[in-house]
């Protein structure tokens, strides 16, 4: 069985030629994360954040059938504006690409794409997780079965509180995930810099998060790694409004029966709706701010 090579585009295949820094990006976040335009002009603003940062972006979809690692402009464009774009899981690529469709990979998928091209780290905003209720339902993420088995860094700003936490760190855990707190001793909650749970493991420094990939890549246990880096203290949300807030969008989702891959689009949405707006900022900041730290870990990745 031949391994499937994602088509790269002509700047990420010379510098994954050249040995020089790549970072992979995720596209649900275009597709079902945020609202047309702020999508789009995210998209782009993380591209130029990752190239100011000396690595090169790959952002990672599948379009009309094609899984691809480099977007060019107007491919951006199409997936932020096209409606009805598949939600692509590591397990949705395969039919998506026999329908010749167009798709946006969450995490899971993208560090699956990501592997396959040889990319080694991947900046997003927030990965799935346990969903609260989960005791009941079992929705956990496919986030965190890739996790267990794809050699790819993963930085994100935790973990929403849409999410069981202290259930997703013991997944985590239990798939041999190791979580790694940028500058901080406490896993962040996405909006928030703290969830009230410490992180396994703090490092403080591009080079030591680089170093500990190199060596946990080299133990070969088959699994990625949790980089989770907080959201900038001027972006950060107050906990109690964020809370409120994120409570009321799961008791809606409950009320009207919204589960399974619905759920987590339906959730930011009206996240975004009853902030007014605030948490879409938010989310803007955080993950500028991690692919500002992935391109910088991935200098210091191929460097070192
Ligand atoms: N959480 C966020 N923003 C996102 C997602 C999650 O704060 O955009 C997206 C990511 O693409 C993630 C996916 O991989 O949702 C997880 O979906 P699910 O919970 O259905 O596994
Ligand atoms: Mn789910």
């Amino acid at each position: 069985m031949s391994m499937l090579k994602p088509d790269l585009s002509p700047e990420v295949a010379e510098a994954l030629d050249a040995g020089r820094p790549v970072v992979a990006l995720e596209s649900t976040i275009i597709t079902h994360g945020m609202p047309y335009p702020a999508n789009l002009e995210t998209a782009l603003a993380v591209e130029a954040v990752v190239r100011a940062n000396g690595a090169v972006p790959a952002t990672i979809a599948v379009i009309e059938g094609r899984a691809k690692a480099g977007l060019d402009q107007a491919q951006l464009e199409a997936l932020a504006q096209t409606r009805g774009v598949v939600k692509a899981s590591s397990r949705d690529l395969a039919v998506a690409m026999v329908q010749k469709r167009s798709a946006g990979t969450t995490v899971s998928a993208t560090m699956r794409l990501a592997e396959l091209a040889g990319i080694r780290i991947f900046a997003t905003g927030g990965v799935g997780g346990v969903h609260r209720g989960a005791e009941s339902t079992f929705d956990i993420s496919a986030d965190l079965t890739e996790l267990g088995r794809t050699h790819t860094a993963v930085v994100s700003a935790g973990v929403k509180s849409i999410l069981d936490i202290a259930k997703t760190l013991e997944v985590l855990e239990t798939q041999r995930v190791p979580v790694i707190a940028y500058q901080s001793d406490d896993f962040p909650a996405f909006f928030t810099r703290s969830s009230g749970f410490k992180a396994d493991h703090r490092l403080d420094t591009p080079e030591d998060i680089a170093a500990a990939m190199h060596l946990h890549y080299s133990l070969d246990c088959g699994t990625g790694l949790m980089i989770a880096n907080p959201i900038p203290v001027d972006a950060a949300l107050d906990p109690a409004f964020i809370d409120e807030t994120i409570a009321e969008a799961v008791a809606e989702a409950d009320a009207r029966g919204i589960t399974r891959k619905a759920l987590t689009p339906f959730l930011l949405q009206r996240i975004n709706e009853l902030s007014g707006g605030r948490s879409l900022t938010a989310n803007i900041a955080l993950i500028r701010n991690n692919a500002a730290l992935a391109a910088r870990i991935a200098v210091a990745y191929v460097g070192g």
